[in-house]
């Protein structure tokens, strides 16, 4: 108990907006409540926290440490835990996160918090960049606001089927990225999202977007596809975001809520495995209070409604 009466956390901010590195704190199941809870704060301000030479956390301590801060979900809805129900390996032999996203948009609970851990790094490239919604939503024009406001999206897990098909009959994927695929379409969810969400602790409204949109309701793809990248452009805009640079020890943690991220795929065929453990979330609520809707699926196996 003595070393957690000596714990003073400092955070040291990264960017305007977005990414703090905290130091000072030993992370485990064990930490006191103060401590989590300016952890916690942390976190919703700076909305993507690194934590260094955690050496000491293996899987049960990650998880334990997790639940600290609210309720693990399943690994992922499709994808099953491979050693862990709780835990996702993020394994560069399966999948590469290369792509905007925040995590599993397509059902309607979207994980709030996502914790992960760093196990195998490459020995060059392989960062990982965040991006804060909120800088987002709160650098658009007044018209453009106003626009997204009333603007709803549909996300789903099916995407790029034809040019998934496209390259098996080509050859180009490999077969283990090619039955990561087929697991992750197991089943598929379809969820009709507000474009813009209002966070449930903060208030803060963010762009609610990434990888998952298939399209915006009401609009052709044409259009769909337009507007869809006038926004992600503003997402993705460098001064809305912070990238690490993974070392052993090292843990990430996001509010899902109010970020997206790119896993930088530059490493070549090194490996690289991070584990990940999400935390239950709300369902999000338009600016009008409009929760989200399913459209296809059920996720309740997956997490209860944080
Ligand atoms: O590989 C990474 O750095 C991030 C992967 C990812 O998208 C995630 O853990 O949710
Ligand atoms: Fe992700």
């Amino acid at each position: 108990m003595t070393a957690q009466l000596n714990t003073r956390v400092e955070v040291v901010k990264l960017g305007a907006h977005i990414g703090a590195r905290i130091d000072g704190v030993r992370l485990g199941g064990d930490l006191d409540a103060a401590t989590v809870a300016e952890i916690r704060a942390a976190l919703l301000t700076h909305k993507v926290i690194f934590f260094r030479d955690q050496h000491h956390l293996d899987d049960a301590g990650q998880l334990a440490f997790a639940e600290l801060l609210g309720e693990p979900t399943l690994a992922h809805p499709t994808v099953k835990g491979r050693e862990h129900a709780n835990i996702l390996p993020i394994d560069s032999d399966y999948s590469k996160a290369n792509s905007w996203h925040t995590d599993v948009t397509f059902v309607d609970r979207i994980p709030a918090i996502s914790l992960l851990r760093a196990v195998r790094l490459p020995s060059y490239g392989g960062t990982t960049t965040w991006a804060s919604t909120v800088a987002a939503y709160e650098k658009l024009p007044e018209s453009l606001r106003a626009l997204v406001d009333r603007l709803w999206a549909v996300h789903s897990n099916a995407y790029d089927y034809a040019a998934n098909i496209d390259e098996q009959r080509t050859g180009g994927v490999d077969v283990k990225f090619q039955e990561y695929r087929e697991e992750f379409v197991a089943d598929v969810y379809e969820t009709e999202h507000p474009v813009v969400r209002v966070h449930p602790e903060t208030g803060e409204r963010s762009l609610l977007l990434g990888h998952f949109v298939r399209r915006l309701v009401g609009l052709t793809s044409p259009e769909s596809a337009a507007l869809f990248q006038l926004l992600q452009n503003r997402v993705t805009q460098l001064e809305n975001t912070v990238r690490w640079n993974w070392a052993d020890g090292d843990l990430a943690i996001w509010d899902n809520r109010a970020t997206q991220h790119y896993a930088i795929a530059d490493y070549d065929d090194q490996p690289r495995r991070l584990h990940r453990i999400t935390l239950a979330g709300d369902v999000p609520v338009s600016v009008d209070g409009v929760r989200s809707t399913t459209r296809t699926g059920d996720a309740s196996h997956y997490s209860p409604v944080g």
